[in-house]
């Protein structure tokens, strides 16, 4: 296509010959999760999408290249790079420009993907609209890619470090379908329960698959949203993880944080206070919604 896009030969062959591929985001690895925590989750979740049958394929900058697919070796060099920036849509043509390492965001790694051409992307939780946004304007990048971008992304729902109601109006004036992944309550992330009925529900990675295709057939724009609950055992009570919401959110008021460094801010602090229970149910959904996109894409590859 052009020098700044780096499609790893291992993600183009697989591209060329319909195997199933999973993109991976490199925003939870720099700005998400600690070191070394994070190279640990960003190869294993690798592993399992290999298990699963499927090719993986982080995206990431290095250098003002952006890379589709990595080698194993590069994440460990990657996670020990300082001034990673963490990249949205706005900040990509600048980043390019001036040659700059970055972690993609949910709704930079969506466009890239839609320019590699693959269809299923794994994370933990999309961004949305932050509670408050009527006052701070701010709703995620990730809600207007997904409104946008032919992508499906498998995720564990969202935080409630956001507005989940909001997002949920959000998505739905967009068109986006969000679907419960065998369940009918929106999954908010670190936890099973929000209070929230998710609009739609699928029950196997074949059905996913399959609403792909429709959804490609009628030539609807836009992305779509699998929200897939943490596993039980690793669910963190709900009255647990909305009291450590809480404090995170009023020490991020009582410090000014704003902007792009408030999602990070606050997954820090809730592992400051949940003493590292946030982080344990972090790194299960990933694994979880990785292994679920891996069966999607493969269901997929075999109706396309
Ligand atoms: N949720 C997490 N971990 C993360 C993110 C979200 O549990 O690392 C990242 C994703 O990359 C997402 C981004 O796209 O935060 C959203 O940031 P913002 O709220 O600034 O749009
Ligand atoms: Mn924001």
């Amino acid at each position: 296509m052009h020098k700044y896009l780096d499609i790893h030969p291992r993600v183009q062959k697989a591209i060329d010959t319909n195997q199933p591929v999973v993109a991976l985001e490199s925003t939870i690895i720099s700005h998400g999760m600690p070191y070394p925590k994070n190279v640990e989750m960003a190869k294993k979740v690798e592993a399992i999408i290999e298990e699963e049958g499927a090719v993986p394929a982080t995206i990431l900058m290095m250098d003002g290249i952006i890379k589709v697919g990595i080698d194993k070796d590069e994440i460990d060099s990657f996670a020990q790079l300082s001034n990673v920036q963490k990249l949205s849509k706005r900040d990509l043509a600048f980043a390019v420009s001036q040659q700059q390492n970055g972690a993609t965001t949910v709704s930079a790694t969506m466009l890239i993907a839609k320019m590699a051409g693959i269809a299923f992307f794994a994370t933990g939780g999309i961004g949305g609209v932050h509670r408050r946004a009527e006052k701070t304007f701010d709703i995620s990048r990730d809600l207007e890619e997904l409104a946008n971008v032919d992508v499906c992304v498998v995720c564990a729902g969202a935080k409630s470090i956001l507005d989940l109601g909001l997002t949920l109006e959000y998505l739905e004036t967009k068109g986006v379908p969000v679907l419960g992944y065998q369940t009918d309550e929106l999954p908010a992330f670190f936890t099973r329960k929000s209070g929230f009925k998710v609009p739609l529900r699928v029950n196997s990675p074949e059905a996913i698959a399959d609403t792909l295709h429709k959804k490609r057939l009628l030539e609807l724009q836009g992305g779509m949203v699998i929200a897939n609950p943490v596993p039980q055992e690793s669910s963190i009570d709900k009255a647990i993880i909305d009291k450590a919401i809480e404090e995170a959110l009023e020490q991020a008021e009582i410090d000014g944080i704003n902007g792009k460094a408030l999602t990070p801010y606050l997954l820090s602090k809730i592992e400051t206070i949940t003493q590292g229970a946030s982080l344990k149910a972090n790194l299960a959904l990933v694994y979880n919604n990785a292994r679920l996109a891996a069966k999607s894409a493969r269901a997929y590859s075999k109706i396309k």
